[in-house]
């Protein structure tokens, strides 16, 4: 346990050296659970530090984009071996500062584990392609080299998984990284950093600093040695992001992974308990700060009432309370400020005419910034607690009339992350899959969860067209070279033409 009066203060790590920040001023970090409990006092960064942070990151580059990728992946095996076997003691962290449980905490810890072996295999795969050319002597391919130095800005939701799941592959691929966790959450960042540091990363290939977004987030979008920035966040934050890196005029390329209003649809031939378990799961677990939790259920009229009195009665027999109880299913919301957004939500509902069925503040937690699971029902699809992110433990349900009409109202926000249909049957399952606006799509399971090999990210306004994780991650992280090698040292063919085939 740690105590309030040992409280520590942890530092930047820039330059492979661990160091105060230069404006001398630390931010407490606290349990959302038990807020009189100080987990540490973290550096609040100023221009200075993101200025040190960036000349390591550019000043690494240079050996660490030349370094064999298998080296690179080496040094990334060994981190998920640190961080797996650290997975007891970062997963309590993490429940800690971020509120999910603990079994939730060392879950998310152990798949970051498995996004550095992921990515540390990932170094031994082929790159580019090798292409026919029209010259019989021209060995023709590509390449594919890194960026250059990337920012990872990272939200509190996955304090330790999103920051894997950007370091990892940019790491992987020969870009130095300065990292800058969410405000709330530095203690989790901060003991990644310790694994990869251990595992032996060169001094300058990944850097930390700590501290708030709106001092130092400008600093890091607009500082002349980014050349990429990946940011998962909210909506307002990521465009603001990407018109400051347009209008930089320098080609820095964005990654942004952003909000989520995920359906599920539940229809007349579904298993029942299946879908229940599922949506419940979906929406409530992590208190709903997931971008990917479930936060309109779309149910078919024949199962509809059914469908809500169990809704309720699963509801309201999750217990809430302290996530380091192994007995507790859903912990705090994360801060105060997303306790009273969500109550002000349930606010919205009550006012736009729904009815709340479950939920709403619970009477006796202590001062934690707990939230019932809730569940309103009598909302309208056009009404904002159905089209605007909440985050946090709050599902709307809606009746309809067909799949068709399920379809249509899943599709009917601005969003499109995540989305699930509960249906035995392939012919409208299929149909989902090709209609639904969703970046992934689940048949019979929850909309939140992501494997750490397969693509992540989503269509609309959710995310910014690339895809994290898996296989698709290499997109973002490197650039195309395209190599004409002449190895027969001729001179062109006098009658080739431009772009046609000429033999030789
Ligand atoms: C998950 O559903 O397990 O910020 C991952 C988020 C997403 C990650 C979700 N980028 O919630």
């Amino acid at each position: 346990m740690i105590a309030t009066a040992t409280a520590k203060t942890y530092q930047n790590y820039i330059g492979g050296e661990w160091a105060d920040s230069s404006s001398g001023a630390t931010g407490e970090n606290r349990n959302p659970a038990r807020p009189g409990e100080i987990l540490g006092h973290f550096q609040s960064s100023a221009i200075a530090d993101v200025d040190r942070a960036m000349d390591a990151a550019h000043g690494a580059l240079d050996g660490w984009r030349k370094m064999s990728p298998i080296a690179r992946g080496n040094i990334l095996y060994k981190a998920s071996q640190i961080v797996e076997r650290r997975a007891d003691e970062i997963g309590e962290a993490l429940t800690r500062e971020e509120g999910k449980t603990l079994k939730e905490g060392k879950g998310e810890t152990l798949r970051a584990s498995a996004i550095l072996r992921f990515f540390a295999g990932e170094t031994a795969q082929p790159v580019g392609d090798r292409l026919p050319s029209s010259n019989p002597t021209t060995f023709l391919y590509t390449e594919r080299v890194p960026l250059g130095v990337v920012a990872a800005i990272t939200p509190w939701n996955f304090p330790i998984a999103i920051p894997a799941w950007k370091i990892a592959p940019a790491l992987a691929y020969g870009n130095t990284v300065v990292f800058k966790p969410a405000e709330l959450t530095p203690l989790t960042a901060t003991l990644l950093v310790e694994c990869l540091a251990e595992a032996g990363l060169p001094p300058g290939v990944l850097n930390l600093v700590t501290g708030s977004g709106r001092a130092i987030g400008d600093a890091i979008v607009g500082h002349e040695a980014v050349n990429a920035i990946t940011f998962t966040g909210s909506n307002e934050v990521g465009k603001a992001l990407y018109r400051r890196a347009l209008d930089s005029e320098r080609g820095v390329k964005v990654q942004l992974e952003m909000g989520g209003k995920n359906p599920v649809i539940v229809l007349n031939d579904a298993d029942l308990d299946l879908a229940l378990t599922q949506t419940i799961n979906g929406a409530m677990m992590s208190s709903g700060q997931k971008c990917t939790a479930t936060s309109r259920a779309f149910v078919q009229r024949g199962v509809y009432d059914e469908f809500v009195d169990k809704l309720i009665a699963r509801a309201g027999s999750l217990r809430v309370g302290d996530p380091l109880a192994a007995t507790t299913d859903l912990g705090p919301l994360v801060s105060a400020g997303q306790r009273d957004s969500v109550m002000d939500y349930i606010g919205i509902g009550r006012a736009e005419g729904g009815e709340m069925v479950t939920g709403g503040a619970p009477e006796e937690l202590g001062d934690g910034y707990f939230v019932k699971p809730t569940i309103f029902t009598g909302i309208a699809p056009t009404g904002r607690l159905a089209q605007e992110e909440i985050f946090g433990p709050v599902l709307a349900v809606l009746p309809i009339d067909d799949p068709a009409e399920g379809l249509a109202l899943a599709n009917s926000v601005k969003y499109g992350l995540s989305a699930s249909i509960f249906t035995r049957d392939i012919a409208t399952a299929f149909g989902f899959i090709r209609d639904i606006d969703a970046g992934i799509i689940h048949v019979n399971s929850e909309t939140a969860g992501a494997e750490p090999h397969a693509p992540f990210g989503g269509m609309k306004a959710s995310s910014s067209f690339s895809r994290e994780q898996g296989k698709t991650a290499v997109d973002f992280f490197t650039q195309v070279k395209t190599v004409y090698f002449d190895w027969a040292y001729k001179a062109p063919l006098a009658d080739k033409e431009e772009g046609a085939g000429a033999p030789a």
